[in-house]
């Protein structure tokens, strides 16, 4: 993309509203534009992160055998009743009437309607198991919208159901999801912890969030120093074998990480005192095992092998898709800006030309360009007549992983510089090379 071709409408001044760091980052970098209250517009910037998160998101729940699907954000008040939930979510459901006096409310989350297309689709124990999953925007009147698209009221969320026949099954899509979910999260350049949490709303004893370590996390954390050495890696997982796929699950959930939710000091005590952190952290996700809680209420039943009727044995696993965008940010910038890891940068390459309007600075960022196009590596180009400082300083503010510099000093020598700007470390080499270096940094990702 050449940025006089773009839409990227950068803030000068920082925002007053603005609290934290990525909420300030995100308005700066026109990433953003809040429309009401919790309610955000996504700018091509900011749209362009948020569907890298996405399609993270879908080839790690693929990669574990989850099925994707979608469904609406407007739902029937109707389910809501099936389940005793309408009257217990209160004043965060947003509710609505149609034109015919009809209850619908604006989706919060959607165990009950996942349930109702189960119970109508699947009869038989032989169908399972199954877990489907979308990627759905979802709204919650929260009575304090804040940081941005931290706490929004509309959010997009990733939000998975499984649909087992026992409670051994049922556990194995827990870890299952789990394993995926910290995958997902190193993909992204990021550190998520899973800590033993309180359900809410959604119910069940079993379950876990996944916080990313940040001092303007909305919760207190407490944890084991050892917990954030573990790092899964490039191993290759095997979905369908459980034992393998506990075990991962079992070093990451015995050091001791639990939220103020649940947090028991006395066994935190017990720890050495090298390896007791409290810090704060910011929810990414949370997953959930709740059994029949969905299934009894709802009739989400199937036939065994003996042709009894039983309920089926239900868990569900939610990513914040768009809170993902500021918490990334939150783990990684600096006074300059965003600093993007390379698995989300919106452009993995910026191309700054530092002598706009000269012939030959003209004609080699042109083709560098096109070679960087042509290898996939989406670049974004600064084709401004604008002085080199102003260049930097955007490149710096929306945070490309990776600046090749071309002037026409450099030319003359056949050089042009590479930068990295989570190092500011600089080399020159040939266009050629910087090509094929940004190519081989980015294989995999
Ligand atoms: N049905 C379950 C799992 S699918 C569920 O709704 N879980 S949740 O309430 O924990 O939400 C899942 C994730 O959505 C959270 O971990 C958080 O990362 C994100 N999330 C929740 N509320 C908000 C919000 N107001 N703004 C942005 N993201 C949010």
């Amino acid at each position: 993309m050449r940025l006089t071709q773009y839409f990227l409408p950068v803030l000068k001044e920082t925002p007053a509203e603005a609290q934290i760091a990525s909420h300030r980052l995100m308005l700066r970098a026109g990433m953003i534009r809040q429309a009401s209250a919790g309610i955000y517009s996504w700018l091509p910037l900011g749209y362009k992160v948020l569907r890298r998160i996405e399609t993270i998101v879908h080839e790690e729940q693929q990669r574990a055998g989850h099925i994707p699907m979608l469904m609406p954000t407007i739902q029937s008040a109707d389910l809501w009743r099936e389940s005793g939930r309408y009257d217990d979510y209160g004043e965060e459901m947003l509710r609505l009437r149609d034109r015919h006096d009809r209850e619908l409310l604006y989706g919060p989350t959607n165990e009950e309607l996942i349930t109702e297309i189960f119970r109508t689709g699947v009869a038989s124990y032989k169908e399972l198991p199954l877990t489907l999953y979308h990627i759905q925007w979802k709204f919650r009147d929260e009575i304090r919208p804040r940081f941005g698209v931290m706490r929004g009221r509309e959010f997009l969320m990733k939000d998975g159901y499984n649909f087992d026949l026992t409670k051994d099954d049922a556990l194995h899509a827990y870890n299952r999801h789990m394993v995926s979910y910290i995958r997902t999260y190193e993909r992204m350049g990021l550190k998520a912890i899973p800590m033993r949490a309180d359900s809410g709303p959604i119910g069940g004893d079993n379950t876990h969030e996944f916080l990313v370590l940040a001092p303007t996390g909305e919760s207190g954390v407490y944890y084991d120093r050892a917990v954030t050495d573990l790092t899964l890696g490039e191993r290759a997982i095997d979905y369908g074998d459980r034992e393998a796929v506990a075990a991962i699950c079992t070093d990451w959930t015995t050091p001791y990480a639990r939220t103020d939710e649940t947090h028991d000091p006395v066994l935190f005590a017990a720890l050495p005192e090298a390896r007791r952190v409290e810090g704060r952290g910011i929810e990414v996700g949370q997953i959930f095992y709740f059994g029949t809680k969905y299934s009894e209420p709802l009739k989400a039943l199937v036939s065994t092998e003996e042709g009894e009727r039983v309920p089926v044995h239900m868990g569900s696993h939610g990513i914040g898709v768009s809170r993902l965008v500021g918490a990334i940010i939150e783990a990684s910038h600096d006074d300059r800006g965003i600093v993007w890891p390379e698995g989300v940068a919106p452009f993995r390459v910026g191309l700054v030309n530092l002598r706009q309007g000269d012939g030959a600075t003209d004609a080699a960022c042109a083709s560098l360009y096109g070679e960087l196009r042509a290898a996939g590596l989406d670049p974004l180009y600064d084709d401004r007549d604008e002085r080199a400082g102003a260049k930097f300083a955007t490149m710096d503010l929306i945070g490309l992983p990776w600046r090749i510099t071309v002037g026409p000093r450099g030319l003359a020598a056949g050089k042009v510089e590479l930068t990295a700007r989570r190092s500011g470390e600089t080399e020159e080499m040939s266009p050629a090379e910087a090509v094929a270096r940004c190519t081989e940094i980015y294989r995999g990702h």
